[in-house]
């Protein structure tokens, strides 16, 4: 039975579409190469300083993007993108709070400088925390949030002089407020008697190092004059038909025709359209499966948009290619659905995180964990506990791999964390974060944050408008968030659709009694659901594993505790499962760093693989698993209805 609320929009969803889209101002396209467009990556050694003044505003106050950086002073070669914490062997870089400068050169086609008819745009993939940018000494941007793109339109700049060259200079500052997400606090320490003057610390509460610099690509593209600025596409399905409306949104000309085509895996054109807004129907269509669900997962369509516009220029074309997977997504009173079908999510949280590059974007990092979750079985993660990059979603949709895309909602504890100015900014996070990640059939659920301090006053109020304006920018998909506070007082839970609860039954209290587990975790689910009775995941357990400690019987911190300790959870889930709970996210996919403290020995140990990706104990024990859940739940689609006679089926 469809339960009132999440039911309504699993009905209504799609066919609100439109109205959600038009809360969304601007487009955030990926940018790809296209017969109308071209990119130029600015990936590689940038000139960078840390402005160690004690201000930190030296860099502003001299001025250093006027003139190339090391004119100003001396420079350091940094890697873009990378975190710049554990590039050097400077320990005050390490952990330095404040702006760092980055600047680099870029040689522009002669066509991108001369061509009136084209538009030059500089996009940076994510800058940790807030960015200011100039191109040549002239500010064209500037960004709050960390993990989100943000883009200049640089072509009035680079078309007026004779210029064949750009200097882009980027100022990055890492300091984190009460007000920012996530939060963060800087903490003065005035005891001379203890710290030097002007000593400061930042406090935050969130358990993963605060990394920092250019974390994703930073790159050049163009589009013509006027241009696909935005695609929005929902998909829906009536019998075997799959529905795929689309919304495109034209900028630079008021007099264009725009034609779509749907090409399917083969290049064959399935269906066809034009004009701005439209549906289009694919008679017998190869639905979007999650990895394991079905024996050809991951099935994407192509959108090909053609846009002939009239500008002052003359005639202009531009053409951009979405994937797109036909799929639906809706919650029950005890199920989640994914095409009608029970879904069971049996999986990871992740961080991006890495030796050496810490946060910094790394494809050979990237194939290497989609690998790991394939070998594992898993089908789903969550992006704890930010937007992940552009490409992480990309591969998602092609391996389907389900993902719960969590906003850097992480550490919300502090009253002043939920003021207006606060939730503000959350609420235009969550836009910047619909509009990016909206097209990817793998995103089944927004996760508005991380085990927020949800009971107390201001929360009743900051979660329900934070989610009512999720489900209003995007209609189509279910909305969370993951609390690990007392059922009785959490003040937001009200307005989730699914529950995510995280508990570390054995570890951080009771420590080394697995045997009180299943009582613990039997009643956490009993609690919730008599309260609510909506479907809840697991949305993290785990312990502390140092890999290569082992102890029989079981010990804390040795790899025989963190299997027996999963093995505890895995009893209870399995009765659960046949009720009403969905899904189970092991906490962590891998070690990742955090700040010092005396609980975590460099960094936090919890992953069932290490930081450099090699298996514990406890990932065999998972993958054993997760094959098998796989195999229990999988869609078996009846022999006339087939989606893919004569392909081979997805195994590792
Ligand atoms: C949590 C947090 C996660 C931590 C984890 C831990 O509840 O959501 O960010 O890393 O516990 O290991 O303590």
């Amino acid at each position: 039975m469809l339960r009132g609320p999440a039911g309504a929009w699993a009905v209504l969803g799609p066919l609100l579409w439109g109205c959600g889209l038009a809360l969304l101002q601007g487009g955030m396209l990926y940018p790809q190469e296209s017969r109308s467009r071209e990119r130029k990556e600015l990936n590689g050694l940038w000139s960078f300083r840390a402005d160690f003044s004690d201000n930190r505003r030296q860099g502003f106050e001299q001025q250093w993007y006027r003139i190339p950086l090391r004119e100003s002073g001396p420079t350091l070669d940094m890697p873009v993108p990378s975190s710049f914490n554990d590039i050097s062997q400077d320990g005050r870089l390490r952990s330095f709070i404040g702006w760092v400068w980055y600047e680099r050169e870029a040689i522009l086609p002669q066509r991108w400088t001369q061509d009136l008819g084209t538009r030059v745009v500089l996009r940076i993939g994510s800058a940790h925390y807030y960015a200011i940018v100039w191109v040549n000494g002239v500010h064209v941007a500037e960004h709050e949030g960390g993990h989100l793109p943000f883009e200049a339109d640089i072509s009035k700049l680079v078309q007026t002089g004779p210029l064949s060259s750009c200097r882009v200079t980027i100022a990055v500052n890492n300091t984190l407020s009460p007000y920012t997400l996530p939060p963060g606090a800087i903490l003065y320490k005035t005891d001379t008697s203890k710290y030097p003057k002007g000593y400061f610390v930042q406090n935050t509460n969130f358990d993963f190092f605060n990394y920092a610099g250019l974390h994703r690509p930073v790159l050049l593209y163009t589009t013509p004059a006027a241009y696909i600025a935005d695609i929005t596409v929902t998909t829906d399905v009536d019998q075997d038909t799959g529905l795929v409306n689309y919304q495109i949104f034209i900028q630079g000309s008021d007099h264009f025709h725009l034609e779509v085509h749907l090409l399917d895996e083969e290049g064959r054109v399935v269906a066809k359209g034009t004009g701005g807004q439209g549906q289009l129907q694919v008679p017998r269509a190869h639905l979007w499966w999650p990895y394991l669900m079905h024996e050809h997962p991951a099935y994407l369509y192509s959108l090909e948009v053609k846009l002939t516009a009239q500008t002052s220029a003359g005639p202009l074309s531009d053409f951009y290619t979405l994937p797109v997977g036909i799929r639906t997504v809706a919650v029950t009173e005890r199920q989640f659905l994914i095409n009608g079908k029970p879904f069971y999510f049996h999986g990871v949280n992740k961080h991006e995180d890495a030796d050496i590059r810490g946060k910094g974007f790394d494809w050979s990092l990237l194939v290497k964990d989609f690998n790991l979750l394939r070998w594992l079985g898993a089908n789903a993660f969550r992006t704890s506990h930010y937007p992940y990059a552009e490409e992480v979603m990309q591969l998602c949709d092609r391996y389907g791999i389900v993902v719960i895309d969590e906003s850097p909602g992480v550490g919300i504890v502090l009253v002043q964390s939920y003021s207006n100015v606060s939730l503000q900014h959350h609420l235009a996070v969550m836009e910047e974060m619909v509009r990016r990640d909206k097209n990817h059939p793998a995103v089944v659920m927004w996760s508005v944050a991380n085990e927020p301090s949800s009971f107390l006053k201001p929360a009743g109020y900051y979660f329900k408008t934070l989610i009512s304006h999720t489900k209003a920018l995007d209609p189509s998909r279910p909305v969370t968030f993951v609390t690990n506070s007392n059922y009785e007082a959490d003040l937001g839970v009200p307005y989730v659709d699914v529950i995510c609860v995280n508990s570390y039954y054995s570890w951080y209290h009771d420590y080394g009694h697995m045997e009180v587990i299943q009582l613990q975790l039997a009643t956490q689910f009993e609690n919730w659901y008599k309260a609510y009775r909506k479907p809840i995941i697991q949305s993290e357990y785990g312990a502390e594993t140092i890999a290569g400690f082992h102890e029989d019987p079981p010990l804390m911190f040795s790899e025989e505790y963190q299997k027996g300790l999963l093995e505890q959870y895995h009893v209870i889930l399995d009765q659960k499962r046949k009720e009403y709970v969905v899904g189970e996210l092991i906490w962590n996919f891998a070690d990742f760093m955090t700040d010092q403290s005396p609980q975590r020995a460099i960094g936090n140990r919890k992953g069932i693989f290490t930081r450099q990706r090699q298996p514990k104990s406890a990932a065999f024990l998972l993958r054993e698993r997760y094959w098998k859940l796989a195999n229990e739940t999988r869609y078996q689609p009846s022999a006339t209805r087939s989606q893919c006679a004569g392909k081979s089926p997805f195994t590792l």
